[in-house]
């Protein structure tokens, strides 16, 4: 069976609500935080990181929005495909989401990699969450000129990166209550039943 390998509190918890809501036959490998360096998961995924798809043929996909492109397009239902406009919108937030504000989370995440001194280290946080407090400001105000239901008016996977991006500012020095907008939409996506059963299935709980 095509396996999703999920660590909790990672940004896996995004295609596993993808799966959810699909009701894709992908199992879901809820994977203890550290098994991600271990042998037997290097062997699937050199990188290290999650997510990761296993194919039955063995064939291994990485990288969030990839997965969640071939989710689309293999289980995708009405509003998933990506040859419409809202899947062009999807891939695009989808892209910004991954490679600028994950990213950009090194600097909270990591930041001994970036500086070796503590001031060091302490100036890369300071200027982390001043880069993250531009793009939660730019998410914010995206999601509340469409509407503020879903990031794209309509709901789509964008949503379901954007749900652990919001989870995540719990973690900085930076409140989810400077970004309105984005507090009621992580609340919507808490009450969702496909966002509840994968928080479950990966062992994490609602922030409420
Ligand atoms: N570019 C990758 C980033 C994947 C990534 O950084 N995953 C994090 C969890 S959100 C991870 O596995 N971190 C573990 C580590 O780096 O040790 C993607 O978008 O999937």
């Amino acid at each position: 069976m095509t396996t999703l390998y999920t660590m909790p509190g990672t940004c896996s918890l995004s295609p596993n609500i993808a799966v959810a809501w699909l009701d894709a036959p992908v199992e879901i490998e809820a994977m203890a935080y550290g098994d991600h360096k271990k042998d037997d998961y290097l062997a699937i995924n050199p990188k290290g990181k999650v997510p990761a798809v296993k194919f039955d043929d063995g064939d291994v996909l990485t990288e969030a929005s990839a997965i969640l492109a071939w989710l689309g397009a293999t289980h995708g239902k009405d509003g998933y495909a990506r040859d419409t406009e809202l899947g062009r919108k999807e891939a695009e937030a989808l892209s910004y989401m991954t490679s600028e504000v994950h990213a950009a989370y090194g600097g909270h995440f990591g930041p001994q990699n970036l500086a070796e001194t503590e001031d060091g280290q302490a100036e890369v946080k300071r200027k982390t969450y001043e880069t993250l407090a531009g793009h939660y400001t730019r998410l914010n105000d995206v999601l509340r000129d469409n509407g503020g239901e879903w990031y794209l008016g309509r709901r789509s996977f964008a949503d379901t990166f954007l749900y652990v991006l919001s989870r995540w500012i719990e973690q900085t020095p930076m409140t989810i209550d400077d970004y309105p907008a984005l507090k009621d939409h992580r609340a919507r996506m808490e009450a969702d039943a496909g966002v509840q059963k994968a928080l479950k299935r990966q062992n994490m709980d609602p922030i409420g």
